[in-house]
């Protein structure tokens, strides 16, 4: 009678197990991807100095994740977004310059591919950085529409390959002559679609074109089903605001486009409201990068890093009725995880011919207390190397000059003093290439705790040399662009 009673109670628990299925549907989706914003930029992540009210509302109505992964600089980061790989798999270095020669490769199957296969309407409004090559263009990679920047704020026009628009409006004296004279910094083109219609772009009122251009989008396409990929050419330096922003944060410039990205963010919220979109939406914000010459607490490093500093990122989700309000989740995620999910959400089954990193992350947006989604998480440098590896509570550095970038001239010489160190104690020299660091206990990775836990690094060093290898021997390639001239 018993297991009679067992049996039925395993029953009706599987019954009643959140099942995917029964989120699968064709919500909108509109994500928000911001450039160069660190952890603590924002309310909801701790920031008391620079006012965000929509993003707090955001988080109030939606979770928060505490351990979101991007990667330590742009167009790698995109690439894992877009493909739910990491950008080693896919061939796409650190960051894309205007004389790259290299996009994304046009067999990669990106988010608006995934979400077109049920007929979504697409748009992508803000920074592409996968290549800026007709060929590499946004309309070419499944989305319908692109208005935005090729590549970094701080980047000039490729006076070769630039196709300038008829009426392509140019300012601040600018001429086709010169534009084609090229190699001016922070003169980045503003294209419609593939061609460019403005140079140099107007950066002060770039965060409020982008936005007023998803407000028609999502009132255009109102009756469903739409992907709005937003990623704002903001906060990445040089900063810039509009008029009713400028000067009105106690942060200055930085401040103020923060606090302009908020606007933004509200905007788009009141229009799904408005609209009664609201319960069918899911609104993703996150960054690329973490904070460029400054502090991401309580994580050590920043942007070029990867130290928790420079790739972990603020990340907030929200659909009413399907996410729990005002909650967190502190499982690890990420980028590469956004793949999967959006093929879950809508019902589109993944590619089975080739290896996809991410995995769906449904349940760590939907159940009140899920578990991992991941065992394991790789951080790739800006250079292509595996710089660390994380399982659980542990991540291992793998490399001399942890954390890369900027922060590793401090860590070259925390490893030596370590390399003294174990010397002295008569320790492998070997030991002081890896340097362990328990993040339950130890967010700021400050304590190397490798010495102690010999097993575990034991373990992750090996984990992190036979995925490396799987990853460069099933790697694919990058798209190349062939002169025409
Ligand atoms: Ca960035």
């Amino acid at each position: 009678m018993k297991s009679l009673l067992t049996i039925i109670t395993a029953f009706i628990a599987i019954l009643f197990v959140p099942h995917a299925s029964a989120v699968e549907g064709k919500p909108n989706i509109v994500l928000i991807f911001i450039d160069d914003m660190g952890y603590a930029d924002i309310g909801p992540f701790g920031n008391k100095d620079v006012r965000t009210p929509h993003l707090d509302k955001f988080a109030a109505e939606g979770r928060k994740f505490t351990s979101f992964y991007a990667t330590p600089v742009c167009s790698m980061s995109r690439a894992s977004l877009l493909t739910g790989c990491y950008n080693v798999r896919v061939s796409i270095p650190g960051v894309l310059f205007p004389k790259s020669n290299i996009g994304l490769h046009s067999n990669e199957i990106t988010l608006a591919e995934i979400v077109k296969q049920k007929g979504y309407a697409t748009i992508v409004i803000g920074k592409w950085h996968l290549g800026h090559h007709q060929e590499f263009l946004p309309t070419t990679q499944g989305f319908d529409s692109y208005f935005g920047i090729p590549y970094s704020n701080d980047m000039t026009i490729d006076p070769v390959n630039a196709r300038l628009a008829k009426d392509c409006v140019f300012r601040d004296g600018m001429t086709e002559a010169k534009a084609r004279d090229g190699a001016i910094r922070h003169t980045v083109p503003l294209m419609r679609g593939t061609e460019v219609v403005e140079y140099p772009a107007d950066q002060d009122t770039l965060t409020k074109r982008y936005t007023e251009e998803a407000v028609k989008f999502i009132r255009e396409h109102k009756d469903g089903p739409f992907f709005v990929y937003l990623p704002h050419t903001m906060i990445h330096f040089p900063l810039a605001a509009s008029d009713a922003f400028k000067g009105k944060s106690k942060l200055g410039l930085l401040g103020d486009a923060i606090e302009e990205i908020d606007w933004s963010v509200g905007q788009i919220m009141a229009t799904l409201k408005e609209l009664k979109l609201d319960d069918n939406t899911l609104v993703i914000f996150t960054s690329d990068n973490g904070p460029a010459g400054r502090a991401a607490p309580p994580y050590r490093g920043s942007k070029g890093t990867t130290w928790e500093g420079g790739v972990r990122e603020p990340c907030i989700m929200r659909w009413p009725g399907k996410i729990p309000a005002g909650t967190t989740c502190e499982q690890f995620a990420g980028n590469i995880d956004m793949l999967p999910t959006f093929a879950k959400i809508t019902g589109v089954e993944l590619p089975k011919d080739r290896v996809i990193d991410g995995r769906d992350i449904t349940p760590l947006m939907f159940e009140a207390k899920p578990g991992p989604a991941r065992d394991t998480h790789l951080y790739f440098a800006g250079n292509g190397s595996l710089s660390a590896i994380r399982q659980g509570q542990w991540k291992l550095f793998l490399t001399k000059g942890q954390g890369g970038g900027k922060g590793a001239q401090a860590t070259k010489d925390t490893a030596k003093e370590k390399k003294k160190a174990n010397k002295a104690a008569g320790a492998e020299a070997e030991a002081s290439d890896f340097a362990l660091y328990d993040l339950a206990t130890d967010l700021g990775e400050t304590k190397d705790v490798s010495a102690e836990h010999p097993e575990v690094v034991a373990k992750l060093r090996a984990e992190a040399t036979q995925r490396d290898a799987e990853i460069r021997e099933h790697k694919r390639p990058a798209g190349e662009h062939q002169e025409t001239r």
